[in-house]
């Protein structure tokens, strides 16, 4: 399993993460920010929208079937991160 920890604090941290294509794959969510804006993470493209108060960990599964750049944001698509799947 591909693990990789974004830690958000005033964005994401890190805002980028990579994986390889065809492994198994998950980024942990660490809340430490308290502000209303950050405490939903959401993409569309990898098909995931998980909500955090502060102090939550939470794990979403990352589909790396397809090699590609994928963004995530926050609930109102003003903090941006990526992911890439590296082939
Ligand atoms: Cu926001």
């Amino acid at each position: 399993m591909q693990t990789a920890t974004i830690i958000i604090k005033n964005g994401y941290q890190p805002t980028e993460v990579h994986f390889q294509a065809q492994q198994p794959a998950q980024i942990i969510f660490q809340q430490e920010d308290s502000s209303p804006c950050l405490n939903e993470v959401q993409s569309t493209a990898l098909q995931f929208k998980v909500q955090l108060a502060v102090g939550d960990t939470k794990t979403v599964t990352i589909d790396t079937s397809q090699p590609g750049e994928y963004e995530f944001a926050c609930g109102m698509n003003m903090f941006h991160g990526k992911v890439v799947i590296d082939s």
